[in-house]
């Protein structure tokens, strides 16, 4: 019989081996996420933390809808930049699970956004609700690049900040801010260094082009120059910025058929989420199997691409409805098989300054009770309720 030269020279463990020994299992047992080419991901080299949140986004969606929040951090109904308050966490005692944040006005280099947020605060903010377990949307309500006039100047602006383009330089150098914004998003111990981890970021950049009111909307834009302007920002984010984690969202307005949807489409190799917004359908209760039958729709395309679905945007101004939760959206989303296999829905902001602009309740809200009933459904997930999603 073969003796082991190992059992020959076996000497009990030092402590120092044996932890030695316990750190190289332990890093042996840590399951990683699959690769981002594994995942069909926009990046391949996305960061694990940010292949662990779309693959558990996606392992999540039949189960739970998560619920989302603009801005919810910042502001609210009757205050504005108060540590630790939320109008969504004061109604139901749970943080949002997803934030959305907004970058408008980040082009110009100056320290607020459109809505008066700080940028330095905003990524206080956004770390934050990263560490507790949440999901991070970033839109952009980038300036008309050709005019300086605001999003909503319809000048048409595309073709010039395409490659070659009189204000294509211009358009570098307010990507090269986002990448800095971007670079300041790190955790962990190492992160005042600038050594920690970047949080992972649901990027959804030239939404509701699908409507006319942006530059790069329909009517502005030829689906040829829309699809070139997105494929040029993913490659000059994540090759020539480096920046490998963000998850790429598609996100058009009302759609009522497949073929508006995919208009200007970028192609499956630059996107990760397929997204819609919808601020119609829900305001009445015909509009409800119209939403449901858009989510359908929304869903198969997804599926059919293997990315994420969600509805990237919604809500009423004011929630007029006392019952609007249970009787519009979740019934819109949660009624239906395939539906609701969407990942996530999310409200957009509670101005504090702008009276009645607000789209979740706030303490006193006609809709606060029914919210509340709507936060503790089981198939809906604030952010108490979340698995980890970064492992
Ligand atoms: C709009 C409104 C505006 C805001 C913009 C960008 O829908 O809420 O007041 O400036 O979004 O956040």
């Amino acid at each position: 019989m073969m003796r082991s030269t190992f059992s020959r020279h076996a000497r009990p463990l030092s402590f120092a081996g044996f932890l030695l020994l316990s750190v190289l299992l332990a890093a042996c047992n840590h399951t990683r996420p699959p690769s981002g080419e594994t995942l069909g991901l926009v990046d391949p080299q996305a960061t694990p933390q940010t292949r662990a949140l779309y693959q558990n986004l996606k392992e999540l969606a039949p189960e739970a809808l998560l619920f989302g929040h603009q801005d919810d951090l910042a502001y609210g109904v009757g205050w504005n930049r108060e540590r630790g308050r939320s109008d969504v966490m004061e109604v139901t005692g749970a943080y949002p699970a997803v934030y959305g944040w907004e970058l408008g006005d980040l082009e110009n280099g100056v320290a607020m956004n459109l809505d008066s947020v700080y940028f330095k605060e905003m990524q206080g903010w956004i770390k934050e609700g990263f560490k507790r377990g949440g999901v991070v949307s970033i839109t952009w309500h980038m300036d008309n690049p050709v005019t300086g006039g605001s999003a909503w100047d319809t000048t048409s602006a595309v073709s010039a900040i395409l490659p070659g383009g009189a204000q294509h330089e211009r358009y570098l150098s307010w990507l090269d801010r986002f990448a800095t914004f971007v670079g300041g998003l790190k955790t962990g111990p190492f992160a005042w260094l600038g050594f920690g981890k970047p949080v992972p970021l649901l990027f959804r950049p030239f939404h509701e082009h699908s409507g006319s009111w942006f530059w790069w909307g329909e009517g502005h834009v030829t689906p040829e120059e829309y699809v070139q302007l997105w494929r040029f920002t993913v490659h000059y984010l994540r090759d020539e910025k480096g920046l490998h984690n963000l998850l790429y969202a598609y996100s058009t307005d009302v759609f009522d058929n497949e073929a508006v949807y995919l208009k200007h489409y970028p192609g499956d190799d630059s996107v990760d989420l397929l997204g819609y917004d919808d601020y119609q359908a829900l305001r009445t209760d015909e509009g409800v199997a119209v939403m449901t039958a858009r989510l359908r729709m929304l869903v198969g395309m997804a599926d059919a691409r293997g990315k994420l679905a969600a509805l990237t945007e919604t809500g009423a101004e004011g929630v007029p409805m006392p019952t609007w939760w249970a009787d519009r959206l979740l019934k819109a989303i949660a009624s239906d098989p395939v539906a609701r296999r969407i990942s996530y829905a999310l409200v957009w902001r509670n101005a504090h300054n702008r009276p009645g602009h607000f789209y979740a309740p706030y303490p006193g809200q006609a809709s606060a009770p029914d919210f509340v009933r709507f936060y503790a459904h089981p198939f809906v997930r604030f952010e108490d309720r979340l698995p980890d999603l970064y492992k």
